[in-house]
């Protein structure tokens, strides 16, 4: 390991070669503090030339590599777990100048997702994926996971975003093709395969995005609902009246808000709690206000016993925040089991009201959170509570990981929205997927790591089901 840590020092500079555990640690545990490693080192590279010298290093002395953005991740993708060597690419945060006629730009895989926006927005254009860790989520790190967020709903999620990457493959070859032509068939979709990959297939190490129009007017409306039905019809008849202006449609339930209110000090929006939210933006290149309060009277009318419309950015961040809040409320009152899944439109509701039960099943002490993008019909559920949070078999979290992906498979969901696989979820991927997609899956990755040193614990089941082969 020495020869190994000079080799690496004499790439990057000693001074981001980093051993000492005390500067290691922040590399090595989740935001969420559920899946926590030991690095033997971080290094930080800060060109694509040095990812692809130190991959090429790390190849020769055949060892376990997990490329990391902001650390961010919520499924324990991005983190040691197994004594990895952990390449981090904050450092590769250049923004290019935006190029206006195309619409685009290109960043170094380390630019966070607020750089990207500033950028955009100085040439009155935008960054379409926005998400509540927009400060420290890093763009090689969403399309790693291909984030979804907010926005998701007009703009698609990364992938969508994504025109082009540049990526080292494991041996420390580079794969470059950032021209981002609008139509450019000239064979397989590299970008496309790499959006949602995990770290398993190669270094993302700048990518080429397509922007959309800056906005300039945007109008936030806060909606409380007697139940998740008569918020779900309300928002059903606000997507048929408002086609071209919603741009979100957040939940969430009382419960997360009474967390949020707690952890904030803060009073409940309408000064009571109802049983459940619904936010709406409208955004246009003019006012949206009158046609989103238009909309809500006309299509949402009575069903919503209480609302308020706010086109002021104070008003809108007031809101706002009772949604951006959950995760660090949630996290505050103890570390949670957290899923993050998709249901068709029509097995929403009835999901919200099963999903308690389910996990009260299996673990009668924990409390279930429950709240998400409802345009995407993705839900972030939490489980506080739980005996042995940690990501391992056997224990209560297993049983509540378990018991939540059965029942949205049940119902025809998918186990993971927008967070990724991770370590978190392997064991459940052939809820979703058939086992030949599995053996397609293993065939591209042997194809771009056959020694299986990218990120190998992620996304890919341990061992395939039926020949027992490893992952
Ligand atoms: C969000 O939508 C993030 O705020 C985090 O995806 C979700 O904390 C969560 O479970
Ligand atoms: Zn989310």
């Amino acid at each position: 390991m020495n020869r190994l840590l000079t080799s690496l020092a004499d790439v990057v500079g000693p001074s981001h070669v980093l051993v000492d555990p005390e500067l290691t640690a922040s590399y090595e545990t989740d935001w969420t503090g559920r899946f926590t490693g030991r690095a033997p080192a971080v290094v930080r590279p800060g060109s694509a030339g040095e990812v692809a010298a130190v991959m090429a290093l790390l190849h020769e002395a055949g060892r376990a590599v997990v490329p990391q953005g902001g650390n961010t991740g919520l499924v324990g993708g991005g983190v040691p777990l197994h004594g990895e060597v952990v390449v981090s690419l904050r450092r590769l945060d250049a923004i290019d100048e935006v190029d206006v006629a195309a619409g685009q730009v290109t960043v170094g895989a380390g630019a966070t997702a607020a750089a990207v926006d500033d950028a955009a927005a100085r040439v009155g254009l935008a960054f379409g994926v926005d998400l509540a860790a927009r400060q420290s989520a890093t763009v090689g790190g969403m399309v790693a996971t291909n984030a979804g967020g907010l926005r998701m709903l007009r703009y698609g999620g990364m992938r969508a975003q994504t025109a082009g990457v540049e990526a080292v493959l494991a041996d420390g070859r580079v794969v470059s093709h950032l021209g981002g032509l609008t139509k450019d068939n000239t064979g397989y979709d590299l970008a496309g395969l790499l959006a949602g990959s995990e770290g398993t297939l190669a270094v993302v190490t700048r990518v080429r995005l397509r922007l959309v129009p800056r906005l300039a007017h945007r109008t936030t409306g806060l909606l409380a609902f007697a139940d998740p039905d008569a918020a779900l019809e309300a928002l059903v008849g606000l997507r048929r009246r408002l086609p071209d202006l919603l741009e979100a449609a957040e939940l969430f339930l009382a419960d997360g808000l009474r967390l949020v209110c707690g952890h904030l000090g803060i009073p409940p929006p309408f000064g009571r709690l109802d049983p459940v939210y619904l936010l709406v933006e409208g955004a246009g290149v003019s006012d949206p206000t009158e046609e989103l309060a238009a909309a809500v009277i006309e299509v949402v009318g009575d069903r919503a016993p209480a609302g308020a419309v706010e086109a002021e950015p104070a008003g809108r961040a007031r809101l706002w925040r009772y949604r951006e809040a959950h995760t660090e409320a949630i996290n505050a009152a103890g570390v949670p089991v957290k899923l993050d899944v998709t249901l068709p439109a029509g097995e929403l509701a009835g999901f919200l009201a099963d999903a308690p039960a389910a996990v009260g099943r299996v673990a009668p002490a924990a409390r279930c959170v429950l709240f998400g993008h409802a345009g995407d019909g993705n839900v972030h559920v939490n489980v506080l509570g739980v005996h042995e949070p940690g990501p391992r078999p056997g224990t209560e979290a297993a049983a509540v990981e378990d018991a939540v992906l059965r029942l949205v498979a049940g119902r025809g969901g998918s186990i993971s929205s927008e967070h990724g696989i991770g370590t978190a979820k392997r064991p459940w991927l052939h809820l979703n997927r058939s086992p030949a997609e599995i053996d397609v899956f293993r065939a591209i990755k042997r194809a771009l790591d056959p020694d299986g040193i990218l990120n190998p614990h992620v996304l890919l089941p341990e061992r395939d089901a039926r020949t027992g082969e490893l992952g």
